[in-house]
C-alpha cells in the first residue's frame, strides 16, 4: 500500500479540537456548544406529533389528548409534518434547478455564461423536441432552457424526464398516482394538502410525499444537473485533494460554500486570472487558493479539480483556521453562525443570493448579468483582506488526502467500457458494469448520500459503512457531504482499492478507479437515478430488482427527505441512520418502512446502529441477487 493510510475520524476530531481552542481564544461560538444547549430535543418534535398549522393550536398529542382541537389524530399530524418537510426539500432543490435554467437562458457567445457541453445540449434538445437543425447553438440553448422552465408549471401531463425511466417503473408510478406532474404543482399541492382541514389520511399524505419527491429527483434536481453540465461541462475523472489541509497559509484563501455552481464557477474563473494572482502577490500572498465546502465544493471539484476543504459540519472549521480571507456563499446548508463567527476573525462572510440573506454578512447580489464583475470584486475583496490576517490565530491542520473525482454517468460508462469479457459490442452502455454484478465480482452497489448531523458522530457513519461495504465487494457511488467524508478519509484515492474485497479490487485495478465514485452534489443524485434507469433498461430487469440500495446515514435537511422519497419512488430501498420524525405514528411508520413497497417497489429502513445498518444493506443486496438467480 506504500505510504497510503486512511485518515481516521479520531484524527479529524483532534484537528477540530485544536481549532476550537483558537475559537475559545477569540470568544467564538460553535455548533458543538450549541448542540449542548439544545439537547435533549423536544420529544413532541422528535416524534412528529406537534401540529402548529393553524392558530387554534399548537396541538400536541399525548395519551390524555389523542386529538388536536380540529379532531386530527396523531397519524394525520405526523403524515402532514412529513409531507411539509418533503415539500420544503423538493422546493429547495427545484428552485436551484430553476436558477440554472435561467442561467442557461442568459448564456451567450462571449458572455459570462456559455455553452460548454454542446453535445449534452443537443441531447436535451432532442428529449424536449427542440429543433436543432441549422440553428445557432445559443438559440437552441435558450429554447431548451425555456422548455425546462415550462416543466415547473406545465398544466397537463407528467414530467418529461420520466420518459428516461424503464417502462415498468413509470407505469407503476402512474398507476399509483405517484408520477409527478409539474414540479411547482407538486410542491403547491403538498402545501394545499397539509393546510388545516385538508388531508389527514396517512396513505394520501405519504403518496403525495413520494410524488413531490419525484418532482424533485426526476424534475428540478435533474434539471439542475443536466443544465449545469451544459453550462459548465459534464464531469470527467479528475484529481483533487480533500480536507482542511488544502487551504494554504501562504495564499489568499477563498472558500466557496453552498450549492449553485453559477457563483462558484465564476469565483474560480477569476481566482485563476493572472491579473488577480499578480494582485495577490502585490498584497503579500504567494497566490490564491480556492477551496470548497458542501455541495458547491462538489460541483467545482467534479469539473475543475478544486480541492474540498470540508463538508457540512466543517464549515465553521474553515473560518477557525484563521486563514480564510473570504467565505463566499450562495444558497442552502449555510450556518447563520458564520456571520458572528467571521466577526471573531478577519474573514469576510459574503452572501450573494436574495434567497439566503444573513445578518453580519456582506451582501453582493449575484445575477447572470453581473456575475463576472461581481466575482472579480469578491476575489479582490478577499485579496485586500489578506493583510488583515492575525498571524497568531492562523493554524491550518496539516491533513489532506488525494482523491479522484468526476464520475458522472457518462464518465462511469466510459471508464468501465474496458472491464468486459463480452463478445458483443457493449460500448457506451452499462453492460460492462452489469457483467461485473451478474458474475458476482461485484455483489452490488450502494448510493451513499446526504449530510452530517451532530446526532451521529460526524463522518463516522459514512466512512465506516463505506469501509464495510467495499470490503464486501460492493461498489459505492457517493454524493453530497457523504462524498466529501469519503474523500477526506482517503476512500477516493485509487490506492484505497487495497481495502476492498478481491472482486472490487480487481475492478478498481482494471478500470483504474477508486472504490468510492464521486458522482457530485446532491442535485446530482439525479445522475444516480439515470444510472439505475440505464442499468434496468440494459438488463431487462425492474429497477427494484437490481442489487442496489441507497443510504443516508447522517442526513439532516428537508432536501434529504425529498431525496429519500424519490429514491424510494424510483424503486430503490433506502436506509437511514437518523429518524425522520415519524415515530409518533405507527401507521406512517408502517407505510414508509413497508406499505410504500406496493406502490413503488421499495421502502425505507431506519437503523441508528451503524453496524446493523451496514448488515441490513448487505443482506438486502444478497436477497435481491438471490431473487434474480445470480
Ligand atoms: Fe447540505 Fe448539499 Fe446535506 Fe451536505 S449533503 S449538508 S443537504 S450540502 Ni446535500
Ligand atoms: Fe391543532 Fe388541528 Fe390546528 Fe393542527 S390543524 S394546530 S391539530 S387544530
Amino acid at each position: 500500500m506504500g505510504d497510503f493510510k486512511l485518515t481516521s475520524v479520531e484524527e479529524f476530531e483532534a484537528a477540530t479540537a485544536r481549532l476550537l481552542e483558537t475559537g475559545a481564544k477569540v470568544g467564538a461560538d460553535s455548533w458543538q456548544m450549541r448542540v449542548k444547549n439544545q439537547t435533549p430535543h423536544c420529544k413532541f418534535g422528535e416524534q412528529g406529533i406537534c401540529c402548529r398549522i393553524c392558530a387554534m393550536g399548537p396541538c400536541r398529542i399525548t395519551p390524555k389528548a389523542p386529538r388536536g382541537i380540529c379532531g386530527c389524530d396523531v397519524h394525520g399530524i405526523v403524515g402532514r409534518n412529513y409531507l411539509k418537510f418533503t415539500a420544503g426539500g423538493a422546493a429547495t432543490h427545484s428552485d436551484h434547478g430553476r436558477e440554472i435554467c435561467h442561467t442557461l437562458h442568459c448564456a451567450e457567445e462571449g458572455g459570462n455564461y456559455q455553452v460548454k457541453d454542446p453535445a449534452k445540449l443537443l441531447k436535451l434538445a432532442k428529449e424536449f423536441g427542440v429543433e436543432t437543425e441549422g440553428r445557432d447553438i445559443y438559440d437552441v440553448a435558450h429554447e431548451v432552457a425555456e422548455a425546462g422552465l415550462m416543466e415547473y408549471g406545465k398544466p397537463f401531463g407528467f414530467q418529461k424526464f420520466l420518459d428516461r425511466m424503464p417502462e415498468s417503473q413509470k407505469e407503476l408510478l402512474i398507476k399509483n398516482e405517484l408520477a409527478p406532474r409539474a414540479i411547482d404543482r407538486e410542491v403547491a399541492s403538498s402545501m394545499h394538502m397539509t393546510h388545516m382541514g385538508c388531508s389527514s389520511k396517512p396513505e394520501a399524505l405519504i403518496k403525495q410525499s413520494i410524488r413531490c419527491g419525484m418532482g424533485d429527483g426526476w424534475g428540478g434536481s435533474m434539471m439542475g444537473t443536466e443544465f449545469s453540465d451544459v453550462l459548465f461541462g459534464t464531469p470527467k475523472p479528475i484529481d483533487t485533494e480533500a480536507n482542511l489541509g488544502v487551504m494554504n497559509a501562504d495564499n489568499v484563501n477563498i472558500v466557496v460554500h453552498g450549492h449553485d455552481p453559477s457563483l462558484s464557477e465564476m469565483i474560480c474563473e477569476y481566482a485563476d486570472d493572472p491579473e488577480m494572482i499578480a494582485y495577490a502577490k502585490e498584497m503579500g500572498a504567494k497566490g490564491i487558493t480556492v477551496s470548497g465546502v458542501c455541495c458547491t465544493s462538489n460541483e467545482v471539484a467534479m469539473r475543475r479539480g478544486v480541492p474540498m476543504a470540508g463538508n457540512f459540519l466543517q464549515q465553521e472549521n474553515v473560518v477557525l483556521t484563521g486563514a480564510c480571507e473570504a467565505i463566499v456563499v450562495d444558497v442552502q446548508c449555510i450556518f447563520p453562525a458564520l456571520g458572528p463567527l467571521s466577526k471573531c476573525f478577519h474573514t469576510k462572510f459574503i452572501t450573494t443570493s436574495p434567497i439566503a440573506q444573513m445578518p453580519d454578512s456582506d451582501f453582493i447580489r449575484f445575477s447572470p448579468e453581473n456575475a463576472g464583475e461581481n466575482a472579480k470584486a469578491i476575489v479582490k475583496m478577499a485579496i485586500e483582506n489578506f493583510k488583515n490576517r492575525k498571524p497568531e490565530l492562523v493554524h491550518i491542520p496539516d491533513m489532506k488526502q488525494k482523491a479522484t473525482v468526476g464520475y458522472s454517468l457518462e464518465a462511469i460508462v466510459k471508464t468501465l467500457d474496458g472491464v468486459t469479457n463480452s463478445q458483443v459490442d457493449v460500448t457506451g452502455t452499462t453492460k460492462p458494469l452489469l457483467e461485473c454484478v451478474t458474475s458476482g465480482v461485484l455483489r452490488g452497489a450502494v448510493a451513499m448520500v446526504g449530510c452530517n448531523n451532530p446526532k451521529v458522530r460526524p463522518d463516522t457513519a459514512h466512512i465506516e459503512l463505506m469501509k464495510k461495504l467495499i470490503a464486501n465487494d460492493i461498489i459505492i457511488v457517493a454524493s453530497g457531504c457523504s462524498a466529501q467524508a469519503a474523500a477526506r478519509a482517503g476512500l477516493m484515492d485509487k490506492r484505497a482499492k487495497d481495502l476492498c474485497g478481491a472482486g472490487l479490487k480487481r475492478v478498481c485495478e482494471l478500470a483504474d478507479i477508486p472504490p468510492v465514485l464521486h458522482m457530485g452534489s446532491c442535485v446530482d443524485i439525479s445522475r444516480m437515478m439515470n444510472l439505475v434507469a440505464e442499468l434496468a433498461k440494459d438488463s431487462g430487469l425492474k429497477i427494484s430488482q437490481l442489487p442496489v440500495v441507497g443510504c443516508a446515514p447522517e442526513w439532516m435537511s428537508e432536501k434529504a427527505v425529498s431525496i429519500g422519497n424519490y429514491v424510494v419512488g424510483t424503486g430503490i430501498d433506502t436506509f437511514l441512520g437518523v429518524e425522520p420524525y415519524v415515530s409518533g405514528s405507527t401507521e406512517v411508520e408502517q407505510l414508509l418502512t413497508d406499505g410504500v413497497r406496493e406502490w413503488t417497489g421499495a421502502a425505507y429502513t431506519v437503523e441508528k446502529d451503524i453496524d446493523k445498518l451496514g448488515d441490513a444493506m448487505i443482506q438486502r443486496i444478497e436477497e435481491k441477487r438471490a431473487a434474480i438467480g445470480i
